[in-house]
């Protein structure tokens, strides 16, 4: 017979780990970040939402990622590691933001 402390445990195990994870919306308007600041935890969501009509990317300068973001579309990424990764866009360098990802 299964002790009956097994399911509480594993239900409570699962709900403390969806509980850390969030989605971070970061938007892309008028060739600019928004916000250009942002933080976030590893197992977080980013979702990029692109409002202009052109092609953006979110291109980590570190190589950790290299994201296409089509015209009025949006992406998600879950993020796997800790620390402030700069990023940008390869079509418009000037857009420029900053991602700290914390553990
Ligand atoms: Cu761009």
């Amino acid at each position: 017979m299964t002790p009956r402390w097994i399911l509480p445990t594993v239900l409570t195990l699962a709900m403390s780990v969806s509980a850390h994870a969030a989605t971070v919306q970061i938007t892309m308007e008028n060739l600019a970040i928004t916000p250009a600041e942002a933080s976030a935890k590893v197992g977080d969501t980013i979702e990029w939402i692109n409002k202009d009509v052109f092609a953006h990317t979110a291109t980590a300068q570190n190589g950790d990622w290299d994201v296409t973001i089509p015209p009025k579309k949006s992406v998600t990424l879950v993020l796997k590691k800790v620390g402030p990764i700069n990023y940008y866009c390869r079509f418009h360098p000037n857009m420029k933001a900053t991602l700290t990802v914390a553990p």
